[in-house]
């Protein structure tokens, strides 16, 4: 008979549990009424006395194998066993948030966008810049106060390594390395050395527009941004340019929309004017084709200027410039990309 424990105990001491569901069987087939621990004992009565006390401790040694193994299984499969049973498979999933995309990003866009359709191309450059390229090239006078350190971020002042303050540096890079026609437009970052407010910000986003060939006139510069204050504000927006100055362009202009506010009545937004301003503009001055070893006998241009963050704010009634630095999803949500 010990013979036949120990064999069982063998085949104990080699169970495996693949899962929970084999436990239960192990335990039957061992522990049950009618198991083979039941049969054994119902055996042992029949052991001679000298032998029941040999027979007896191996038939507790099998039981106590049979115990530890269900244990161990047991415990095994528990965790898992509850942790399965605490997911409830049939709850709605969590609702996965999608971002939106920025304001200024959805005007850039779209902006992009109006030019695109009439044969602008998109160029960039360099945040970084130098004086060349920011005010030189673009004839500024060397005493011109946008040169001041009160004005503009210089990160190198000895080799007048600067932060761009217009996005015309894009361009001038543009007219150097390449030959007319030339329909650009570049949008990006500038920065201004400005103290925050409501109205101003030290980083703002801007788009300037280029376009050189022969015989360009003052009449496409018009045209070109009539049909862009057209597609952005409205078939029914009407414009209007009142002359300006730029070191950049001769002559230079400043372009109005009429105020989709009050319909030109007058309100607080435009002043009581009927007019908003939206981007200053002129014919490229001879001296900047020239800095860019472009002929100015032969080719004329037009150039324009647009705050991004001002656009905006006119489209879609933004009070503050702060609002679109400071990534409050409440803003934020409130603009539907379609660009
Ligand atoms: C403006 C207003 C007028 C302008 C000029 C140039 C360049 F590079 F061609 F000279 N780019 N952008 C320009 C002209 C910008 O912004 C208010």
């Amino acid at each position: 008979m010990i013979t036949k424990i120990e064999s069982y105990i063998n085949d104990c001491k080699h169970f495996v549990a693949a899962a929970i569901n084999d436990v239960e069987p192990f335990r039957i087939k061992y522990l049950g009424k009618k198991g083979i621990i039941a049969d054994l004992f119902e055996e042992f009565k029949n052991v001679p006395r000298e032998n029941k006390k040999d027979v007896g401790q191996k038939l507790n040694e099998l039981k106590d194998i049979v115990q530890e193994k269900i244990n161990e299984f047991k415990l095994k499969f528990e965790d898992t066993t509850s942790s399965l049973e605490a997911i409830d498979l049939s709850l709605p999933g969590d609702p996965v948030k999608t971002g939106t995309r920025h304001p200024i990003s959805i005007v850039r866009n779209e902006i992009i966008d109006i030019f695109k359709r009439i044969g602008f191309t998109v160029s960039e450059g360099p945040e970084i810049e130098d004086d060349w390229h920011v005010f030189s090239a673009l004839n500024f006078p060397a005493e011109h106060p946008a040169r001041d350190m009160q004005d503009t971020f210089f990160i190198k002042p000895e080799d007048k390594i600067l932060l761009r303050t217009h996005t015309s540096s894009v361009q001038v890079r543009v007219m150097e390395n390449s030959k007319p026609p030339i329909r650009t437009i570049s949008p990006g970052r500038v920065f201004r050395n400005e103290a925050i407010s409501a109205r101003a910000h030290c980083i703002f986003h801007q788009v300037e527009g280029l376009y050189i060939d022969e015989n360009v006139s003052f009449a496409d510069l018009k045209q070109t941004l009539l049909f862009f204050a057209k597609e952005m504000f409205g078939e029914k927006t009407q414009i209007r340019l009142r002359p300006s100055y730029f070191p950049f362009t001769e002559p230079s202009a400043e372009m109005d929309v009429a105020c989709n506010i009050c319909g030109g009545k007058g309100c607080n937004v435009c002043k009581y004017t009927g007019w908003l301003e939206i981007l200053g503009c002129g014919m490229v001055d001879p001296n900047v084709l020239e800095n860019c070893k472009i002929d100015s006998k032969k080719y004329t241009g037009f150039a324009f200027g647009m705050g991004i963050e001002r656009i905006t704010m006119l489209k879609y009634g933004v009070n503050d410039l702060r609002l679109y630095f400071e990534n409050d999803i409440r803003f934020l949500n409130q603009f539907k990309a379609s660009f």
